[in-house]
Parts: structure tokens; sequence; C-alpha cells
């Protein structure tokens, strides 16, 4: 399992062009894959840490459509989290130490309530449920995660948002010191992405706290991420600290590093390639065939509705 990552697109091929990886990181990611082909095999699936495949939360060993869940380890250590490293393997080490208390969430912009949340209080008033949803990466691997977490639109709600606003702009943590991938000078950073209102309303919208039932580690975008499990994964930022409602159309991070690449839609669409590679098909980690991608992710019957009369195509 652990030896087809090997054949996963490198960053190069993934990273928009203009901000091309260093040689010295793609040798260190290489040798990293290589030394974990030696670890394959280990664990008993189903079983306890690493090779966790049950939810101790709620004993669910799959979602809706039967798609087994991925394993806890396979979701701590395969992670894009690019303030803390290129190198899929060398997050989780690289954030580790990563200080997610005290921590405050900011939600203002066109609200007539805005609060600025210390995380615990938002934990204690929004009370997490477990969503297990698919997430496919836009560089195509895909994984079954069952997540912690509440609906966004609660927040939102508790907002009161005003009759202009139109979008929501998320925000993650800026802090080079601690990211040290913040000093790259490539991205704009901090990460930033958004949401149109009625997709941050939709009752899949998740703010997420954890998995496998415990909190989330710093990887996977503690302490707190968004889950929008009908996009692309790019667009379920991580650790944020501002959530802003406005009028126009927020631009992301992505948006600006690869403008003809990377859109604000970004709805899983195996009918629209990738400029580089095909989106119609995909490898769910821990398999060894590809299978295929579905129209939004395969949550169409939820939100197709949303793009009425949108050409899908155009708007990616
Ligand atoms: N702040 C921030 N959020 C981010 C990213 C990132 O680099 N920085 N990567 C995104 C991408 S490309 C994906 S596929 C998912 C990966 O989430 P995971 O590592 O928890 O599986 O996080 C998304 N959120
Ligand atoms: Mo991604």
């Amino acid at each position: 399992m652990t030896r087809d990552r090997l054949t996963e697109p490198e960053p190069s091929e993934i990273t928009p062009e203009k901000v091309y990886l260093s040689r010295r990181q793609f040798v260190a990611r290489a040798a990293a894959a290589a030394g974990a082909v030696l670890l394959a095999g280990c664990g008993s699936p189903g079983q306890t840490g690493q090779g966790l495949t049950k939810s101790p939360r709620t004993g669910a060993t799959a979602d809706e459509a039967g798609n087994t869940l991925t394993p806890l380890g396979d979701i701590t250590s395969y992670n894009n989290f690019y303030e803390f490293s290129f190198g899929k393997e060398d997050v989780g080490a690289a954030a580790r130490d990563f200080k997610t208390r005290p921590w405050t969430v900011q939600v203002g912009g066109l609200v007539h309530r805005p609060h600025t949340y210390d995380i615990d209080d938002m934990l204690r008033r929004f009370h997490s449920e477990e969503r297990i949803y698919r997430m496919r990466c836009v560089e195509g691997w895909s994984m079954v995660i069952p997540w912690l977490g509440f609906p966004l639109s609660k927040l939102i709600a508790e907002a009161q948002p005003m009759s202009k606003a139109r979008y929501v702009r998320f925000t993650t943590l800026y802090n080079p010191q601690q990211m040290p991938g913040q000093k790259n000078t490539q991205f704009k950073w901090p990460y930033v992405e958004g949401l149109r209102l009625d997709e941050a309303l939709h009752p899949l919208t998740l703010l997420s706290n954890g998995l496998y039932g415990k909190a989330l580690k710093p990887q996977n975008g503690a302490p707190l991420r968004l889950v929008v499990p009908w996009k692309y994964g790019f667009k379920s930022i991580k650790s944020i600290v501002k959530i802003d409602l406005v009028e126009k159309m927020p631009i992301s991070l992505w948006m600006l590093a690869g403008p003809d690449e990377y859109g604000f839609y970004a709805n899983v669409n195996p009918a629209v390639p990738h400029p580089r590679w095909t989106q119609s098909s995909e490898r769910r980690i821990g398999e060894l065939r590809r299978r295929a991608t579905l129209p939004f992710n395969g949550y169409g019957q939820q939100v197709a509705g949303l793009y009425k009369g949108m050409d899908l195509k155009k708007f990616y």
C-alpha cells in the first residue's frame, strides 16, 4: 500500500510551474517514501492505533455507500499542508509541536453579531458529531475519513449575516515562526479559501475539530478546519483563525498561485481534466487500482441543485 505512493504525481507536477520545488526537498521526500516501504504490512487493520479502520465513536467501518474507512495511520501520515512541508510524508513531523492552544477564531465581516471565539468555548457551544466523508484531492488520490465536527451553518446563523453578504472567506493562521513553509515567498500567505454563502450553509459543510473520535492532529488542520466533501481537498482549509462574511468572491491562495489550474468552485468533476492530468479516476489510499471519480465526489444528489443553470465546465 505504501509502495504505490511512489507512483503519486510528484509535487513538481502538482504545484503550479511557478512554484516549482527545489531538488533538495524532492530528494528528502523520495528518501522518506523509500524508508516507508520497509514498514508496509505492519499493523493489523481494524485494530488499534495506526491501522485503525473502525470509528471508536460510532463503531462505523464504512461510509453510506460502503466505502471502507481509510486507516487512521494513513490519514495522519499522508498530508497536504504547505505551511509545514511540500512533502506529504514530512508534514506530520514538521507540524508535531504546532501550538493549537490558546486559539481564537474571529467571526466577522458583514454580520450583525461579530464574535471572537476561544476555540474551547466554540467547541462547547457547537457539539461535534461524526460525519464520514470521502475526500478527493485535486492530485488524484482520495480517502474516507470519519470526521468529528459541526455544521458551519450553525456558526453562521449565530453571527447573523447581513443581506449584502454573498460569500464566506476563511483564513489560516499566519505565523512563519511556527509554520516554516510561510517563509516561501512564492505563495501569498496566509492560506485563504472561500465558499458562496449557500455552499457554506449547506448541511454537508462541516467545521471539523477531530477524526476517528479524537482531536485533530496538527497535520490534519488542528484545532479547526473546514470540510467540504463535494469539492477538491484544497477547499478544505486547515487551522482556521478567521471567518468573514463578504460581498465579493474571495480570491484563494490557489487561485493566485495557479489561476489556470485552480478555480473558485473546484467541485469534483471527472469530466473536467486538470490541465496537466485527468480527473476521471482516482486512487483511494490503501488500494492498488484506480477507481472512477464521481461527479461532486458522489454527493450530487445533495448538492447539484446549488449549481443549477451554471456551466460546470466553465465554472471550475
Ligand atoms: N492551510 C492549509 N489548508 C489546506 C492545505 C494547505 O496546504 N494549507 N492543503 C489542502 C489540500 S491540497 C488537501 S488535499 C487537504 C488535505 O487534508 P488532509 O491532510 O487532512 O488529508 O487539506 C487542504 N487544506
Ligand atoms: Mo489536495
